[in-house]
């Protein structure tokens, strides 16, 4: 075989064991923002076959650009033991006890590898356009290339079924909005729908995103800004704190879950 074909078969061989061997998962995550890394990481650590759907050619989602595309990012002290796990340094905050700063691309980068090294998977440049539900419950994703989703090209999904689904999509809570518009049932939430974000408040949106990440309805969780949109949180902007403890949170529901199954 040529250099060429040996190159181009070995990739679409690699890929198409990797996508089919993931058709089948106990946890499917959309989006590989800050939350679903860290809960990803733990999941896949505790043994539970576990893979991303990332719509973006990087995965990392809000992590990347820090505050208003400077490269850093703030994390109170709370966070800490989750950065270091992860290999992840930060440097204290002067005057300001209990706030950190670290480097935006470290973050993003050190979450991305701590999550693939536990044995998560991630498939980027992946959309998840609709749910698979099935007898009152979330059983999986239906998915498509971002690129036709972006061309508007008439090519039809493909699927893959997961025991949870989790929306960590952020700001816009896409797969609880398709439970709600689509299948037309009840979430978790004060009004049965998505209630939507509230503006900035930093302390506030903090303790919100962690106090409303859960199981908003059979098989299907919410974690990091998409639990806080769903449940009408405060935003809080560049700070990471949150979105570290409700992967962790997130993380420690499913497991329950899963084992009580
Ligand atoms: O928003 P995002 O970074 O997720 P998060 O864990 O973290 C929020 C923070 O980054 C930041 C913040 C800090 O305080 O407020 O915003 O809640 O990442 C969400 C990811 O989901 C992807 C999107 O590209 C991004 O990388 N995503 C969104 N919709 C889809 C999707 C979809 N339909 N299919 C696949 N990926």
């Amino acid at each position: 075989m040529s250099a060429e074909n040996l190159i181009t078969s070995a990739i679409i061989k690699r890929y198409s064991e990797k996508l089919a061997s993931n058709l089948d998962l106990d946890v499917a995550f959309v989006g590989a923002g800050p939350s679903a890394l860290v809960a990803a990481r733990d999941l896949a650590a505790a043994g539970f076959k576990t893979a991303i759907f990332e719509k973006s050619l990087a995965p990392g989602g809000g992590i990347w650009g820090g505050g208003m595309l400077f490269n850093e990012a703030v994390v109170q002290d709370n966070a800490l033991p989750s950065l270091s796990s992860f290999g992840i340094t930060t440097e204290p905050v002067a005057g300001a006890e209990g706030y950190y700063t670290l480097d935006s691309v470290e973050m993003a980068s050190g979450l991305i590898f701590g999550a693939l090294r536990a044995g998560a998977r991630i498939f980027n440049s992946v959309s998840v356009e609709d749910i698979i539900f099935k007898n009152a419950k979330v059983n999986g994703l239906v998915i498509n290339w971002t690129m036709v989703k972006r061309q508007g090209m008439p090519v039809d999904p493909l699927t893959v079924v997961a025991e949870i689904v989790v929306d960590a999509t952020g700001h816009p809570s896409e797969i609880l909005k398709f439970a709600s518009e689509k299948a037309q049932v009840k979430l978790d939430t004060a009004t049965g729908g998505i209630v939507g974000e509230k503006p900035m408040w930093v302390d506030n949106g903090e303790l919100e995103t962690v106090e409303n990440t859960r199981e908003y309805y059979p098989g299907l969780f919410a974690c990091g800004m998409s639990a806080t949109n769903a449940s009408g949180g405060y935003r809080m902007g560049p700070i990471f704190g949150g979105m570290l403890l409700s992967g962790q949170k997130v993380a420690v529901q499913i497991a329950e879950k899963l084992r009580a199954n």
